[in-house]
């Protein structure tokens, strides 16, 4: 499947296993609330994830594809250390890869190019799967044989590291591709991405997530309370938006980086837009210009990229939090 390079895919495998070989640790984890506040994780969502028949009754197999945005992650690296204009806000990578804009749109698009293309070959069905439908991804990338699940909780890639996002096609027929075997752990005695984390949410005996603590959740999830919900908080490594640190630690990551074999990124205007507005002035200007912000100002300027999901409200409560705890303004 050498036509899989013009859409981006970095790697892929396929499964015909239909039930996630760790969904034991998932219901687990959702018993001792660790999932909390993402309620979305619980209930008939969590029926869902038990197997993909429950998605899809008609799924016969899966391709699952890795779509990396490291260069994106490296080039904002090398930002950081070498710009002298930046403010110390730091932004999920992510959100700089895809061409600046929300990967779930970006990869949707490039599923369905997959899919269809698939269709008119195979006389097949499809349902694409990416991030927010009910589906243990990390798992059905384990299954694919992708990679292994890091102590981060992260899928990790031997070749490809973890800075990249998962995206399936759940198919009505099974294809005639060879299944890669399965990924061993390559975490050995490592425990750099559990000491590294701020806020301590990386709970090393099951090596999942304390959602609660975890500065992703604050600050991506949560965008529609003012409050603080855990007294774990802890914004004062810049995390604006998302959280990248228990991955730029880890040394699958920086083994991609020491190999830098990748293309590299030259930022296009909506990822120059998205750093000048956030990381390369003053922090309180960027403050006062979100605040003034109109709904629509900010839908026009936002629309394209990760950021319109949590909104204005959502953005100011994190800085504010930011300015709180770090410069010890703002009461
Ligand atoms: C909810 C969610 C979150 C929550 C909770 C995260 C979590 N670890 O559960 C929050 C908001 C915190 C979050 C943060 C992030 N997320 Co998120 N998130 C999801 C989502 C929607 C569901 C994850 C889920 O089901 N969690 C439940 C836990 C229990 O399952 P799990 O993490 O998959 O863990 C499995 C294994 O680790 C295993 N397991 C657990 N314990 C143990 C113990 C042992 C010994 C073994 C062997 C196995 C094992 O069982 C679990 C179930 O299969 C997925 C998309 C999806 N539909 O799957 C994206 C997803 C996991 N997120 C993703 C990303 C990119 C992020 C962030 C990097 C974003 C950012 N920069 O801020 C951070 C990373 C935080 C982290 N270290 O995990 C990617 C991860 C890609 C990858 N390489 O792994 C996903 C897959 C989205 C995508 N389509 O690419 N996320
Ligand atoms: S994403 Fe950040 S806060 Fe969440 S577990 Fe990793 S280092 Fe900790
Ligand atoms: S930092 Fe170490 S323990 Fe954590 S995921 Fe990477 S290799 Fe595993």
């Amino acid at each position: 499947m050498e036509w899989l390079n013009q859409f981006d895919v970095v790697d892929f495998g396929y499964t015909e296993e239909p039930i996630p070989t760790t969904v034991d640790y998932y219901n687990e984890w959702v018993k001792n609330n660790l999932h909390a506040p993402l309620e979305y994780l619980a209930g008939e969502r969590q029926d869902k994830r038990q197997d993909l028949k429950n998605h899809w009754s008609e799924f016969q197999s899966a391709l699952v594809f890795l779509f990396s945005y490291h260069p994106s992650h490296f080039e904002l690296q090398e930002l950081y250390k070498k710009d002298p204009q930046w403010n110390g806000l730091k932004l999920a990578s992510y959100t700089l890869g895809f061409q600046g804009e929300d990967y779930h749109n970006i990869l949707r698009a490039k599923l369905e190019g997959i899919g269809e293309k698939l269709k008119s070959e195979h006389g097949l069905e499809y349902k694409f799967t990416l991030d927010t439908h009910p589906v243990l991804e990390r798992d059905l990338a384990k299954r694919a044989g992708l990679g292994w699940f890091g102590k981060n909780s992260m899928m990790i890639n031997r070749h490809h590291g973890s800075f990249f996002i998962i995206g399936s096609l759940l198919l009505n027929k099974k294809l005639d591709i060879k299944t890669k075997t399965s990924e061993t752990d390559h975490c050995g005695q490592c425990t750099r991405c559990i000491d590294a984390c701020p806020t301590d949410a990386i709970d090393p005996v099951t090596r999942t997530i304390i959602a609660k603590d975890c500065i992703s959740t604050f600050t991506i999830e949560q965008f529609k309370i003012d409050t603080v919900p855990s007294e774990k908080m802890d914004l004062t490594s810049g995390t604006l938006f998302g959280c990248d640190i228990c991955q730029d630690v880890c040394p699958w990551n920086k083994r991609v980086d020491r190999k830098n074999d990748f293309e590299k990124v030259s930022w296009n205007d909506e990822q120059k837009k998205i750093l000048d507005f956030f990381v390369l002035r003053p922090v309180e200007n960027v403050h006062a210009d979100l605040e003034k912000m109109s709904g629509g100002e900010f839908e026009r300027f936002f629309q394209k990229t990760s950021f319109f999901r949590s909104g204005k409200r959502g953005l100011l409560k994190n800085i504010r939090l930011y300015l709180k705890q770090k410069l010890n303004i703002l009461s």
